[in-house]
């Protein structure tokens, strides 16, 4: 109901909306209507009721509970039912938790608060409350397990685009998984997955984008920022937004995905985007140095030195910067 409400609200913003017409659309009382109100209210929503004239949003406060997002998604799928949470350990836990129960895929688990935020390979992912968005949604693709890395991929130019198109900052991505503005990783990506030999069971993709965080922990202050960073001073960024867009950007590029038998599709985008490209890098574990060259239609990254040209997979290997994190 509060959901609905909100949503009527959104579509008339800064216009006033008189109680019978939000009764006559959803079929519920002007007590009910009320009720809704004072606790979307509460939760910081600015709502003006005036008498004859009905009630009028003027201001959302930047949550991210499954009301404001809802009222944001476009989607078909992604995100048709939403988990909020003050604070969890992390939200790919509980969407695996969820999918071990049979959850429906597009599942979206998202929290203010990760009190054990992972990275890949046991690595911690900092995720304090109120300045980043830590989410994770459930995919249940019919492909072999070989594929679902590519996901990482098809994950990491949806949440670049989705930054553009709500904040105009144009990220590049650091093989295969981070995003970067000025040499600095603004988001990072974990996919996990649960497969048989030959098929998979589910999909966990997991992101953490920094949007508004001013400071970071001394460890990670080196590598890490947020777009609020990158923009003119006082500006903040509507996380429900950003949610929303990465939702719609996501649908329409793993439909692309599924379409093919390979990332062909998205392989020049991706490119485009990619940091690498042109640099040397160093290949780790081992140490040793090559050249990146691209990616081929799997995902991998092609790299370049004395023996020739190979291609590396994501799984098994991370690359970094001859002179740092790029
Ligand atoms: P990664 O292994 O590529 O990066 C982890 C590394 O990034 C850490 O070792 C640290 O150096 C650095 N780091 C930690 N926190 C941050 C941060 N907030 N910003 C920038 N750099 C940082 C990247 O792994 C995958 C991260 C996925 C996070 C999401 S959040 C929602 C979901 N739940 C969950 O537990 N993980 C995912």
């Amino acid at each position: 109901m509060k959901t609905k409400i909100l949503g009527i609200l959104k579509e008339n913003r800064n216009e006033y909306v008189s109680g019978q017409d939000i009764g006559e659309r959803l079929g519920v009382t002007r007590n009910a209507i009320w009720k809704a109100v004072s606790s979307l209210k509460e939760m910081g929503y600015s709502i003006e009721s005036v008498t004859n004239k009905g009630y009028r949003l003027t201001y959302c406060p930047d949550i991210l509970c499954s009301e404001e997002i809802s009222g944001e998604l476009k989607t078909r799928w992604w995100g048709n039912e939403i988990l909020y949470f003050d604070s969890i350990d992390s939200t790919n836990n509980e969407i695996k938790r969820q999918a071990e129960k049979g959850a429906r895929e597009g599942l979206l688990a998202i929290a203010e608060q990760q009190t054990a935020g992972r990275g890949r390979r046991g690595k911690e992912w900092s995720s304090p409350s109120g300045s980043g968005i830590w989410m994770s949604f459930l995919l249940r693709p019919d492909i072999t397990p070989y594929r679902a890395s590519q996901i990482t991929i098809v994950t990491a130019l949806a949440a670049a685009n989705a930054i553009r198109n709500v904040t105009g900052l144009n990220t590049l991505i650091k093989w295969p998984n981070d995003i970067v503005i000025d040499g600095k990783k603004v988001t990072g990506i974990l996919t996990e997955m649960s497969a048989e030999i030959d098929s998979v069971s589910y999909v966990v993709v997991g992101i953490g984008i920094n949007v508004n965080t001013e400071s970071f922990p001394p460890e990670i202050g080196h590598i890490a920022t947020s777009l609020v960073n990158h923009l003119p001073e006082n500006t903040r960024v509507q996380r429900s937004g950003l949610v929303a867009a990465f939702g719609s950007e996501f649908e329409r590029l793993y439909d692309k995905f599924l379409a093919c038998d390979d990332l062909a599709p998205l392989k020049a985008e991706y490119e485009a985007r990619l940091i690498n490209i042109g640099r040397e890098i160093i290949i780790m574990p081992g140490e040793q140095r090559a050249k990146a060259l691209g990616i081929n239609n799997d995902g991998e990254l092609l790299v370049e030195d004395e023996q020739g040209i190979k291609a590396i997979r994501s799984g098994e290997v991370s690359v970094r910067g001859v002179y740092g994190y790029v």
